[in-house]
């Protein structure tokens, strides 16, 4: 039977989140890695706004939003619980991830390319979003409880991008629970294995 086809892109933070939720529901794709540059013809067709992850399932269906992937993933199997959460909760943190928060953090990452402030400027407003998770992280162990959730997932790949623009500094920084929390995601297996190279796709 046909796979599902996943075009994604190793390093990119958005088709982490998705990749980590198909690998937790084992459910088996065919990876397409692709050159952000170079976009296959089959991904601008299926789904013309050009970004990564893009789910194809065997019916024709696409998902073309990271949090759909993730979504569609979990429901059909959920054996950790990540959609165990409170969804307004889960939105609201993920609303602040995927906005303000991304946002600081490309300007954090590539201060030549927005010169009106400093890199400084920058990581302060990234740290408005740190300063919250470290606050609920400080309460329990996960982002919205005792055990890890969609919203956990769905985020550290972003303070992990994040925390390398300095990591002398994130390390040493007022976020000793954020860099726990982070430091479980990196070592996790399941991190491990979505990380491994995928061949780059040649249509
Ligand atoms: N809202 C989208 C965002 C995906 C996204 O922006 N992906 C980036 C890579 S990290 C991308 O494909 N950018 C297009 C490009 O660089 O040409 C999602 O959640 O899937």
């Amino acid at each position: 039977m046909a796979l599902p086809i996943l075009y994604s892109y190793r390093r990119c933070p958005y088709a982490m989140r998705a990749r980590m939720a198909l690998w937790a529901a084992q459910i088996s794709v065919e990876v397409r890695e692709v050159s952000l540059r170079d976009k296959p013809a089959h991904l601008l067709q299926i789904s013309p706004k050009g970004t990564v992850p893009v789910l194809q399932l065997p019916d024709g269906k696409v998902l073309e939003q990271s949090l759909d992937i993730m979504q569609w993933a979990l429901a059909q199997s959920d054996a950790q619980g990540w959609l165990n959460a409170d969804p307004q909760a889960v939105n609201h943190l993920i609303h602040s991830n995927d906005g303000a928060f991304k946002k600081a953090l490309d300007r954090y990452k590539y201060p030549e390319r927005y010169p009106e402030h400093s890199q400084q400027f920058y990581r302060e407003q990234g740290e408005q979003f740190l300063q919250t998770l470290e606050t609920a992280l400080q309460q329990h162990a996960y982002l919205l409880g005792g055990s890890a959730s969609l919203v956990d997932v769905a985020i550290f790949p972003f303070i992990r991008q994040f925390a390398a623009v300095d990591a002398d500094w994130f390390a040493t920084g007022p976020y000793p629970q954020l860099s726990a929390w982070l430091a479980g995601w990196l070592e996790s297996p399941l991190f491990v294995e979505v990380m491994q190279k995928f061949p780059a796709f040649k249509a």
